[in-house]
């Protein structure tokens, strides 16, 4: 089975750049940078990565950042990542990235984005790999800085294929950020949405994704299935669900196999992703695997959960079809 799921062509929809920034990068990068991380070994700073729920886990995610400064250091985050997905035959992905994390360090949002596409450029150029990019919005910080942010990427439009919403979920709803989505749309750009596992309001904020925001897919989404008409309005419309098994684990102790097999029972179209695999220390590969060993999936739900990331994906139907 091990073998079966790393030689599958695979799609990743759901990972963080920024999550992808493993322990010996950080140390390059430190040591370049002139930054201190307050760690002796890589080993020590992995042994520091103590989280259990969302918040703990966003001071880290947040705090590694500083050593991100100028466009070799988004280039060498994004072709290491990149480079893994090829390493384990991932071979399109839907790249989160989260700029004002940066800007707010006073890195400028052109350093962030022309690294990041350079690296992109060259990875589908080199290794076939090929990415598409999804900026999303702290949701813990105000609708104005979004829409300015959202204002800042207008130059680097065909740079994007989307925006999404990530950071801490709690008392900061999806309307909140109603009118900065309504003009990503207007600029033509897909919208998606984090619904973190076992959040507060979970399903009054997975009913404003479909019904203010008008989303086209959903990020985790997994509380879903508390309500029979979340599911069949996520069915009908045919939106896709990001779940992420191993950064499920650190909130809910279980990789949520069971959930997925019944989003797979019912129809919804799942798709296993590795979030910050970095952080969490698992890949795509690694989630798949250790989600198979749980739910004890069969080969064949192992397909429909890989084909079901290449449906959604945010691609032109004749492109899906050359992976399905
Ligand atoms: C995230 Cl797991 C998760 N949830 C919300 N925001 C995030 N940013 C990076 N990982
Ligand atoms: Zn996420």
């Amino acid at each position: 089975m091990q073998t079966f799921i790393e030689n599958m062509p695979k799609a990743e929809l759901h990972v963080h750049l920024e999550g992808t920034l493993e322990p010996e990068l950080s140390f390059a990068l430190a040591r370049k940078n002139n930054v201190e991380l307050g760690y002796a070994t890589p080993e020590e700073l992995v042994a520091a990565y103590d989280f259990y729920d969302l918040p703990s886990f966003l001071t880290i995610y947040y705090g590694a950042m500083k050593v991100l400064q100028d466009e070799a250091d988004f280039y060498q985050l994004t072709w290491n990542y990149l480079s893994k997905a090829y390493s384990q035959n991932t071979v399109y992905a839907e790249l989160f990235f989260d700029p004002q994390a940066h800007t707010s360090r006073g890195v400028d949002f052109g350093v962030v984005i022309r690294g990041i596409r350079a690296a992109q450029e060259d990875a589908e150029s080199k290794l076939g790999v090929k990415s598409q990019l999804i900026m999303c919005f702290l949701r813990d910080m105000s609708a104005e800085s979004a829409m300015e942010h959202l204002l800042m990427a207008e130059p680097y439009r065909a740079w994007l294929v989307g925006v999404g919403l990530d950071s801490d979920e709690k008392n900061n709803p999806p309307v909140k950020f109603a009118a900065v989505f309504k003009k990503a749309r207007e600029m033509g750009l897909k919208l998606t949405m984090h619904c973190d596992v076992n959040q507060q309001n979970t399903l009054l904020h997975i009913g404003q994704c479909l019904d203010d925001i008008e989303v086209d897919r959903i990020d985790h989404g997994v509380n879903s299935l508390e309500s029979d008409a979340l599911c069949d309005a996520i069915k009908a419309r045919g939106l896709g669900l990001t779940v992420c098994p191993v950064s499920n684990r650190f909130v809910v102790q279980s990789l949520t196999s069971a959930e997925i097999r019944r989003m797979l029972d019912k129809g919804m179209l799942a798709t296993i992703n590795s979030d910050d695999p970095a952080y969490f220390r698992a890949y795509l590969n690694e989630n798949l695997v250790e989600l198979q060993r749980e739910g004890n999936f069969s080969n064949e739900e192992i397909a429909t959960l890989v084909g079901n990331a290449f449906r959604v994906a945010w691609l032109p139907a004749q492109e899906k079809n050359t992976y399905l």
